[in-house]
């Protein structure tokens, strides 16, 4: 049985759970819960020291522990067209920097939001108590920051010009159809405004949203917007 171990509304786990999804290769899916969980998927891993991050997908005594190898391994197995062309690892190389600023900016807006730091523990305790735990949110955004470091706020602005002038108003960044770029950049927006195809919290759709950036790519959201109509999985 093949398990996806992830956080929902990750864009990270998103990517791999798209990948698996466009080449229907069935998994369970295992909730990851950050800090808390770190202990069990360790154990999972027999791995007791070291990083340890999500996406992981355990496949026959196989482990894949990064969202990029895990779609390349979905290409390899799975019987719909490929994801990957040879443009796609600029593309997925520029959506990671995006990535790493847009993380850095939302664990600081978490940092100075108290009902995004009561949603952001509601996974460890019932509403009466979240307000108690805050200080847990806090600790968690501070942890991401130190543990994978910050892309220049600046970085995803630039990322967002590229994307521009790389689709350059068509649907796809290479060629006619879905690539793991396009998957790669419709997770980097999520940065700028969340997509209504996962769940989240209003608090928690604010720490994530430039309103500034919101405004000014609305084009590329509209862009995310329709290849999600098109393409996102229905689970
Ligand atoms: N290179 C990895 C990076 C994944 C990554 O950054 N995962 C973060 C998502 S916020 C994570 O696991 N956070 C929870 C934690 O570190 O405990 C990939 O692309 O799969």
């Amino acid at each position: 049985m093949r398990t996806l171990h992830g956080i929902h509304y990750s864009p990270w786990t998103q990517r791999a759970r798209w990948a698996l999804d466009h080449h229907q290769l069935v998994y369970r899916f295992v909730p990851y819960a950050p800090l808390v969980g770190e202990p069990g998927l360790r154990a999972r891993l027999r791995r007791p020291f070291g990083r340890v991050s999500v996406p992981v997908l355990f496949e026959e005594g196989q482990v894949i522990d990064d969202s990029v190898d895990i779609a390349r391994h979905a290409d390899a197995v799975g019987g719909a067209p490929a994801l990957f062309t040879d443009e796609c690892p600029r593309w997925v190389a520029l959506a990671d920097r995006a990535l790493s600023a847009g993380r850095a900016r939302t664990a600081e807006t978490v940092l100075r939001d108290p009902d995004a730091q009561r949603d952001a523990v509601a996974f460890l305790a019932p509403p009466a108590l979240r307000g108690a735990l805050r200080p847990v949110a806090r600790f968690g955004a501070r942890h991401l920051v130190r543990k994978y470091g910050a892309e220049p706020a600046a970085a995803l602005e630039d990322v967002l010009e590229a994307l521009r002038a790389g689709l350059g108003g068509r649907a796809h960044l290479t060629g006619e159809r879905l690539s793991f770029g396009d998957i790669a950049m419709a997770g980097a927006l999520e940065f700028v405004s969340p997509g209504a195809h996962v769940k989240r919290s209003e608090a928690e759709r604010r720490a994530w949203t430039d309103a500034r950036l919101a405004k000014r790519y609305a084009d590329l959201l509209a862009w995310r917007d329709e290849l999600i109509g098109a393409h996102w999985p229905k689970r």
